[in-house]
C-alpha cells in the first residue's frame, strides 16, 4: 500500500473534527516520505517482511509531521509555506495547528501498540521513537536552534543538526534493526542515521540559498531571520565537499554492515545526495 493510503487509513478511526481536517491535511500535503523509506529499505536489507513494519512507518511520519506543523507556529519559525502549500495554522488556525500536532505525536505512539509484532519488539521501538523524538532528541535539538540571531559556532550547528535532524532519521533504521532481529545493529544504525541527517542538512542550509521559496515549496525563513548556517560560515564550495564526505561515511557504515544486503539502501542514499530540493 502506499504511504499516503496507509497514512489516511491510520486516521479512520479518529472522529471528525477541525483537527482531524488539519491532521489529514498536513500528513497528505506530500512530503518526501524518507524516513517511513529507510525503514522499509533496512528490513529489506535484512530479507525481513517489510509489510509488519506499516505501523512504525506510519507513526514515523506523523511525529515527522508534527515537527513541522509546530515548527512552522508563529512562536517558532513562523512560516508560511510548507510542502508546496500554506502551512497548518496559515490554513486554519493557531491553536488548531497546535491541537493537530499534539494529536500526531500522540497517536503515532497509539498506532505503535497496534503493531501486529512481539510485545518486547513493541515496547524497545516506542522506547527509540521516544528518544529520538524527546527531550532528549529532537525537542533538545529544536532548543538549541532557538536563538536565531545568535553568532553560533560550526560545532554548535552540527550539535543541531545531529538532535534535531539526524535523531528522527536514526530511528527507522534502528526501528527496523529491531524488527528483523539484529538488536547488534543498533549503535552503528544510529550513527549511520545522525550522519545522514548531518549529510541532508547540509544540503538543506545549501537549497536555502540557491533555491527560491517556490522551488522549495516552503518558507525560506531562516536566511531571512539571518540564522547562522554551515553555509554562512564555511560558503557553497565548502559546504558541498563537507555534504559529499559525510554521505561518503554513511555509505562506507552502511557498504560495513555483516549480513545486510545494502543494495536498496545505497540507492536511497545515492537519491539522497542527488535530490534537487
Ligand atoms: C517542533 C520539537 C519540534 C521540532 C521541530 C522538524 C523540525 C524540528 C524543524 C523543521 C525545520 C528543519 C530544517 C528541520 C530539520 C529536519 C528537516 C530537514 C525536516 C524536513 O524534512 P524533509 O525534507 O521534509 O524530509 P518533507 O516535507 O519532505 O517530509
Amino acid at each position: 500500500m502506499k504511504m499516503n493510503e496507509l497514512l489516511e487509513k491510520s486516521l479512520n478511526y479518529i472522529r471528525d473534527s477541525r483537527v482531524k481536517e488539519a491532521l489529514l491535511y498536513s500528513l497528505l500535503a506530500g512530503g518526501k516520505r524518507i524516513r517511513p523509506k529507510l525503514l522499509y529499505d533496512v528490513l529489506e536489507g535484512y530479507g525481513y517482511d517489510t509489510s509488519i513494519a506499516d505501523p512504525f512507518a506510519v507513526a514515523i511520519e506523523m511525529i515527522h509531521t508534527y515537527s513541522l506543523i509546530h515548527d512552522d507556529l508563529p512562536a517558532m519559525d513562523n512560516d508560511d509555506y510548507r510542502r508546496g502549500r500554506l502551512t497548518c495554522h496559515k490554513q486554519f488556525d493557531e491553536a488548531t495547528a497546535i491541537l493537530a500536532g499534539d494529536a500526531l505525536l500522540t497517536e503515532a505512539f497509539q498506532l505503535c501498540t497496534k503493531a501486529s509484532v512481539q510485545a518486547d519488539k513493541i515496547v524497545a521501538c516506542i522506547s527509540i521513537l521516544a528518544d529520538a523524538c524527546g527531550a532528549n532528541g529532537m525537542v533538545y535539538g529544536q532548543n538549541l536552534d532557538m536563538h536565531p540571531t545568535e553568532e553560533k559556532s560550526l560545532k554548535e550547528i552540527e550539535e543541531i543538526h545531529h538532535y534535531k535532524t539526524g535523531s528522527l532519521l536514526s530511528a527507522p533504521l534502528m526501528i527496523a534493526a529491531i524488527l528483523a532481529n539484529h538488536k547488534e545493529d543498533i549503535s552503528i544504525w544510529q550513527e549511520i542515521g545522525i550522519c545522514l541527517g548531518q549529510a541532508f542538512q547540509y544540503q538543506d542550509d545549501l537549497f536555502d540559498v540557491t533555491l527560491s521559496q517556490e522551488q522549495l515549496g516552503k518558507s525560506t525563513s531562516d536566511v531571512e531571520n539571518e540564522k547562522s548556517s554551515v553555509v554562512s560560515l564555511l560558503g557553497i564550495e565548502k559546504t558541498e565537499e563537507l555534504m559529499n564526505q559525510t554521505y561518503d561515511r554513511a555509505e562506507l557504515m552502511i557498504q560495513g554492515i555483516q549480513g545486510f544486503k545494502n543494495e536498496a539502501l545505497m540507492d536511497t542514499v545515492k537519491a539522497l545526495r542527488k535530490r534537487q530540493k
